[in-house]
């Protein structure tokens, strides 16, 4: 199969900090107790429906937290325990930024254009500078490191993450759609983004610049001809739409968003009659507001679906449950069934993500490659039985069952997770890639 998803592994701090304005579950659920070994388990389980269909599957290994070296860096001194304290003291929502286990969300890694797209034939990778949200922001360099050690072969191009502009900066896959006949055929790609970096308008968050997903296309050696820009309309980022992945989906050749998705009507317009008259199967499918209003789009997560193509070379799509809680959004399903080459769906409990703004899209980066460049990436971090029954009891065995934010000062925490990490190196045969390994 042409396709492999990267999931971010779900590490040991998993919890609700309410980290970021704007994502309305995020603020909702802040403080409430989360459940680390649950979010690990719902997260596999999630991802093991992939193998099941036959595809490859990756992983990107969870980020060092709580992240002493961040904190040192700002001056806290002593022994770990000293440094935990301090910083606690100091201010809690500090500690909380160091300690997320926000790299769950693999979509926002890293954005990818497949070598069909480039003009030099490799696949381009630009790690996400994720600069809007303090926490997010210091993923950067390790998934830059992650990303060199696991797209390691001649057949690609890892970029350094994007600069920021005012503060706003580059979401990676979650702003970015590619339309395409085919995996194999040379697609279209789009770029969403919430304003220019030089905005006046602050009123909003909105995380994407126009001038850094303009870069990231250009480095990407895209042709222009075919990628476009389009800006999210600012009344669904007011609602909760934070990432384009909320409001719209792709792939191969089906495109769905809903009627709120985009800015302007005209220059959406525009794109589809340019994706309509170069792709002979496209097939485009817009949810009305009258249907599907924004709000349950929102609530529900239904456009946050994972959508792939299974070895029968039909489509299958993993959607939260929280879908089923809406009526509109199911009988919408019945119909997408009949209308398109979406056939099968698997519903799944990935609640503990969900509650942060996380759905199933929102777990994995996608990456399409042929099979010499398969062949190319770095095979330790694709998941086998093997290693899925080692990370499982793993997670039985160190993972916490219930962690509150307060929690995160908790020095035993931070050895659980190192362990944790250490033993996760093991399991994927990969040597000592975390500051704590080095010391
Ligand atoms: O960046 N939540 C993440 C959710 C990311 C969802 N990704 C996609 N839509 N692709 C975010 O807002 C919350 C962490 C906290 O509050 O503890 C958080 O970071």
């Amino acid at each position: 199969m042409p396709e492999i998803n990267f999931d971010g592994l779900i590490g040991p701090t998993h919890n609700y900090s309410g980290l970021s304005e704007g994502n309305i579950a995020s603020l909702r659920n802040f403080s409430s107790p989360s459940n680390p070994k649950k979010a690990a388990l719902q997260g596999l389980e999630k991802a093991n429906i992939l193998l099941n269909a036959g595809l490859k599957q990756g992983f990107f290994l969870p980020h060092e937290r709580p992240f002493l070296p961040g904190l040192k860096e700002l001056g806290f001194t002593g022994t770990n325990e000293e440094v935990l304290s301090s910083a606690f003291k100091f201010s809690p929502v500090l500690l909380s930024n160091f300690s997320s286990a926000s790299s769950m969300w693999a979509a926002n890694a890293a954005t990818i254009s497949p070598s069909k797209d480039t003009e030099d034939g490799k696949i381009h990778i630009t790690p996400a500078n994720l600069n809007t949200m303090f926490h997010r922001s210091i993923e950067a360099h390790f998934t830059y490191q992650q990303c060199k050690l696991i797209f390691n072969g001649a057949s690609f191009k890892v970029h350094r993450p994007a600069i920021s502009i005012s503060g706003k900066g580059d979401e990676g896959a979650a702003n970015h759609l590619r339309i395409s006949k085919s995996h194999n055929e040379k697609g279209y790609e789009i770029f969403v983004y919430g304003d220019s970096g030089f905005s006046e308008d602050k009123s909003l968050v909105k995380r994407q610049a126009l001038e850094v997903s303009k870069s990231v296309a250009y480095n990407h050696k895209l042709d222009t001809k075919k990628t476009f820009f389009l800006q999210q309309n600012s009344k669904a980022i007011e609602k909760g739409t934070f990432h384009n992945d909320i409001v719209s989906l792709s792939n191969e050749n089906i495109f769905i968003a809903h009627e709120k998705a985009f800015q302007s009507e005209d220059v959406f317009k525009k794109v589809i009659n340019n994706l309509e008259s170069g792709i002979d199967n496209f097939k485009f499918i817009e949810i009305p507001e009258s249907e599907i209003p924004l709000e349950d789009i929102i609530n529900s997560y239904l456009l946050n679906s994972q959508l792939f193509t299974n070895e029968k070379n039909e489509m299958q799509l993993i959607l939260p449950e929280e879908v089923k809680d809406f009526s509109n959004c199911m009988s919408w399903l019945d119909k997408l069934k009949q209308i398109s080459d979406v056939k099968t769906f698997n519903f799944v409990d990935i609640r503990q993500s969900m509650m942060n703004g996380g759905g199933p899209a929102c777990l994995r980066l996608k990456v399409i490659l042929n099979e010499e460049e398969q062949n190319n990436l770095n095979q330790k971090f694709l998941m086998n039985n093997k290693k899925l029954d080692s990370i499982k009891l793993l997670i039985e065995r160190e993972y916490r069952d219930v962690l509150y934010p307060d929690d995160l000062k908790d020095p035993s925490l931070l050895d659980e997770s190192r362990r944790v990490l250490d033993e996760l190196t093991q399991i994927f045969g990969i040597g000592s890639i975390y500051a704590f390994q080095k010391l």
